[in-house]
């Protein structure tokens, strides 16, 4: 097992495109306990490969607080999402950022587990606003993009500030 680098916004890569996965081998569960392993020593209640640099469609998400709900999505589509709801979010790739985000309330996914075996679940409340974050990393979109052009502007001053602090520190 290993922690793999996060990459932070405004990091480019974060930008690509997931592609889908067309065999899930043993070697892609390696990955998958890696991500897992990642993500809770962050800790976080999601994780997509697009944030440690693998533009392949699979993401992890445990929103339990005892690690015990580990959910993994492969190629996951969102099948069915209604009603509305407003969350503080935040990410993994901004640290030390948070921001409401409007997202639907009720969700249905359908994706491959860690067997390759195709399964869907309706998931509403934080789990629901973790997957739907989470599918956004692979399309190569963040949180902050929902935000006010001038939000964007005064994070983006707020990262250009603390990265020439820790240049010169
Ligand atoms: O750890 C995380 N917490 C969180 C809180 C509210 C909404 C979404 C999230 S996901 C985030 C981990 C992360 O960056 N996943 O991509
Ligand atoms: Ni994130």
């Amino acid at each position: 097992m290993a922690i793999l680098d996060i990459l932070r916004f405004p990091d480019a890569r974060l930008r690509t495109k997931a592609k889908p996965i067309d065999e899930v081998t043993d070697e892609l569960r390696q990955f998958i306990d890696d991500m897992f392993e990642t993500m809770y020593e962050a800790p976080g209640i999601g994780l997509a490969a697009t944030q440690v640099n693998i533009h392949k469609q699979l993401v992890v998400v445990d929103v339990s607080e005892d690690k015990s709900e580990p959910y993994c999505f492969i190629n996951p589509v969102i099948t069915h999402a209604e009603g509305e709801d407003v969350c503080q979010e935040g990410c993994l790739s901004v640290p030390e950022y948070y921001a409401d985000v409007s997202r639907a309330e009720n969700i249905k996914v359908k994706a491959l587990d860690r067997d390759g075996k195709e399964f869907e679940i309706e998931a509403d409340g934080l789990f629901a606003v973790c997957i739907q974050h989470e599918l956004d990393h692979l399309k190569g979109k963040l949180f902050v993009d929902y935000l006010s052009p001038l939000k964007q502007k005064r994070l983006l001053k707020k990262i250009e500030k603390l990265t020439k602090q820790n240049a010169t520190a």
